[in-house]
Parts: C-alpha cells; sequence; structure tokens
C-alpha cells in the first residue's frame, strides 16, 4: 500500500521507515505508611517484590515511616499494576493494612 512517501529507486519502491513509537510512561510504585504493618513484614515485602537488599528495603522502609510515603521503584505500567496487586494481597493475606498505590512519574 502506497502512502505517496515511497521512493522509486530502479523502479523498485523503498518504503521510508516508520517513525519510532513513543516510550512507554514509567509509573512510581508508592508505599503508604500505617500504624499497624510491622516494620519487618514491610522490609521483607520490599526485597520480595522489588529485590532490595536488606539494606536499601530498610532505607525505603524507615523514609515511609518517617514521611508517611515513600517510592518502592519505578517500573512500566503492567509491571507496575503486577507489583502493587502482589503487595496489597501479601498484606490482605497477613492481615495488615498496608497500602501501596502507583502514579506516573
Ligand atoms: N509505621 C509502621 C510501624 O511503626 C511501619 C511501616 C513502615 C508501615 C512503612 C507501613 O509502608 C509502611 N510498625
Amino acid at each position: 500500500m502506497s502512502d505517496g512517501k515511497d521512493q522509486y529507486i530502479d523502479d523498485v519502491a523503498v518504503q521510508e521507515t516508520r517513525p519510532k513509537l513513543q516510550k512507554p510512561r514509567l509509573y512510581k510504585v508508592i508505599l503508604l505508611n500505617d500504624d499497624y504493618t510491622p516494620m519487618e513484614f514491610v522490609i521483607v515485602i520490599l526485597e520480595r517484590f522489588f529485590t532490595k537488599t536488606r539494606e536499601e528495603a530498610t532505607r525505603i522502609m524507615l523514609n515511609v515511616h518517617q514521611k508517611g510515603i515513600g517510592v518502592c521503584g519505578v517500573y512500566a505500567r503492567e509491571i507496575a499494576e503486577m507489583k502493587v496487586q502482589q503487595v496489597i494481597s501479601f498484606a490482605q493475606e497477613a492481615q495488615y493494612p498496608l497500602q501501596c498505590t502507583m502514579e506516573p512519574e
């Protein structure tokens, strides 16, 4: 199919490459503080679902504990959605009120 942009070289149609697709938006996965979820439980979540070292996980957890909110990682939309669900399910199973959400970067 011709869009009028084909070039003809030796009677062969050479189509221009398509314009590059936009890069997918990235999303911050955000953890919220509460008074009931144990610190150790939050650290385990950060290690298990966000592949943080114990030191990084402790730092992020304490930051959320002190500031009320904090970023666990930045991902493409589908990955961020999956991580939010994993955290919420894991916390629900343990009957902790931990909240996790996401927002575009
Ligand atoms: N504030 C909780 C406590 O004192 C710990 C905590 C940290 C809970 C981070 C949630 O996202 C959170 N046990």
